[in-house]
């Protein structure tokens, strides 16, 4: 559990294990004391100027009360008086030879003098509750350590910088000023006077929806990003889905036979076509069955359409379009909208038979791609559009903030809906508490995400998830 006490912490701040060099934090009160009393350079550490390394030596504590002439660690040591530090308090970092024992025995020596050793996150964590920096800045120094690419860097330093939360800073004060004449409203009950205009409300309430929509939205992208976009293959058995996945692999994953409902379970691939990433999923076919395993299948194969990031649709040009192409098409259908779906007609190496005009019109024209699995025709004309669409889903042409953290994106969702049902109740003419009390919910989301209103087990959490010495 995270210590509110403003006493002194001490940890090391570089990886463990031998390195060039190692670097030891102190933060708190006594922190240049207790630094000064193991310290000799040219100028004693009180009277050091802020942020600028100096050259010395580091005593060691020998036994528990005596130093010794001889033990010691050439170091540099550097100064940073609060306010102006990280944690906001004093501090001091002494940057010693990368040994662990050198390491360790600094560490004891500070120790044995009256700092404590800091739990993981508690330099972040003074930093935040000192209000130096808000809880999704703290969070973003933990993803800044983490950052595997370019975008991971760039959308943490934005987060850092108090981009993010600037914004939604801004939009929570929206909330808080309807709220606050509301409320006066409401002790003016008797005399029916508006102190908000309905009208302005709903400007508000649209202008929220539309940014935390937004951010929302690029919460999916950034999963596409980061972990590949979701390509589910679906179809009626014995069409080529798995033939199909396994010509876009261009090797045989797949079990492909020529009996129908093979694939009764689901099959995840990940490809990787001009450095865009994804993750294409062989389902079992959908069709009418009582077969229980197949059922199973079935139900896994809807499941896994609910989270694709795309759909392609495939139907089997050799044969004429049946009922279970039609039952296909009743489980694709409430994705139409949402989500990209790529139509394919398979087995264009047989003589054809699918009434394509039906496809057309389900498709409502747009583009069908002809394929041969077996003969690998088309195959990498499909793989080119498929990556196309995904580029166009997760461009970020204006470098746009992506949300990429799950905390962050539950308190959106469920501010959204605060806001959303906000607007109900004033469609519905309900009375000013019940806005209110909508509006408060989403006051209290956003300001969860900066922290504003926080639980400690939520704190502990966040923090407990750094490493020693940040
Ligand atoms: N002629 C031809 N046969 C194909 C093609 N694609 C798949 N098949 C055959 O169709 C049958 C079913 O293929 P499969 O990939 O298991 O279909 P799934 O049930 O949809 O996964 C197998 O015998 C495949 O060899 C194709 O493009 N042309
Ligand atoms: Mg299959």
């Amino acid at each position: 559990m995270l210590n509110q006490n403003n006493d002194t912490i001490t940890a090391i701040s570089t990886p463990e294990g031998e390195g060039a060099i190692a670097i030891i934090r102190i933060s708190g009160p006594l922190a240049i004391e207790l630094s000064e009393k193991f310290f000799t350079g040219k100028t004693k550490l009180s009277q050091a100027s802020p942020g600028k390394l100096q050259l010395g030596k580091f005593y060691f504590l020998t036994s528990p009360d005596s130093r010794s002439p001889e033990i010691h660690d050439q170091v540099m040591a550097v100064v940073f008086n609060a306010p102006h530090s990280y944690t906001t308090e004093d501090m001091v970092e002494i940057h010693c030879h990368g040994s662990r024992f050198i390491t360790k025995k600094i560490i004891e020596t500070l120790v044995n003098a009256g700092a404590r050793l800091a739990e993981p996150g508690e330099f972040t964590f003074r930093a935040f509750i000192n209000g130096r920096i808000d809880l999704s800045q703290a969070e973003a120094v933990a993803d800044l350590i983490k950052a595997g690419s370019d975008l991971e860097i760039k959308n943490s330093l934005q987060q850092l910088e108090g981009y993010f939360s600037d914004n939604l800073k801004k939009l929570r004060s929206k909330l808080v000023e309807i709220v606050s004449l509301l409320e006066l409203e409401l002790d003016f009950a008797e005399e029916e006077v508006e102190f908000v205009k309905r009208n302005r409300m709903f400007e508000i309430i649209d202008e929220i929806e539309v940014s935390v929509q937004r951010y929302l939205q690029s919460f999916d992208r950034a999963k596409i990003m980061r972990e590949g976009a979701r390509v589910v293959l679906v179809g009626k058995p014995n069409v080529g889905k798995s033939s199909l996945l396994n010509a876009l692999l261009k090797e045989n994953r797949a079990i492909v036979t020529e009996f129908p409902g093979t694939t009764r379970d689901v099959l995840e691939e990940q490809v990787s076509i001009n450095d865009t990433r994804f993750r294409i999923f062989d389902t079992a076919g959908i069709c009418s069955t009582t077969n229980p395993i197949e059922i199973e299948g079935i139900r896994r194969t809807k499941a896994l359409m609910k989270e694709a990031d795309f759909l392609l649709v495939v139907y089997d040009g050799s044969s004429s379009f049946d009922a279970d192409d039609e039952l296909v098409f009743t489980e694709i259908e409430p994705y139409l909208q949402s989500s990209d779906i790529i139509f394919i007609i398979n087995k264009k190496d047989k003589p054809q038979k699918i009434q394509v005009e039906i496809i057309e019109k389900i498709t409502h024209n747009s583009r069908i791609v002809k394929v041969s699995a077996l003969e690998n025709v088309g195959i990498s004309e499909l793989g080119l559009q498929l990556i196309t669409r995904i580029n166009a889903r997760v461009s970020n042409p204006n470098g746009e903030y992506l949300v990429t953290n799950i905390r962050h994106k539950k308190s959106l969702s469920l501010a959204l809906s605060a806001v959303r049902n906000a607007r109900g109740v004033i469609e519905q003419g309900y009375s000013g508490e019940f806005i209110v009390s909508e509006l408060h919910e989403a006051i209290e989301n956003l300001g969860k995400i900066i922290g504003a209103i926080t639980s400690e087990e939520v704190l502990n959490n966040i923090f407990a998830s750094f490493c020693i010495g940040k």
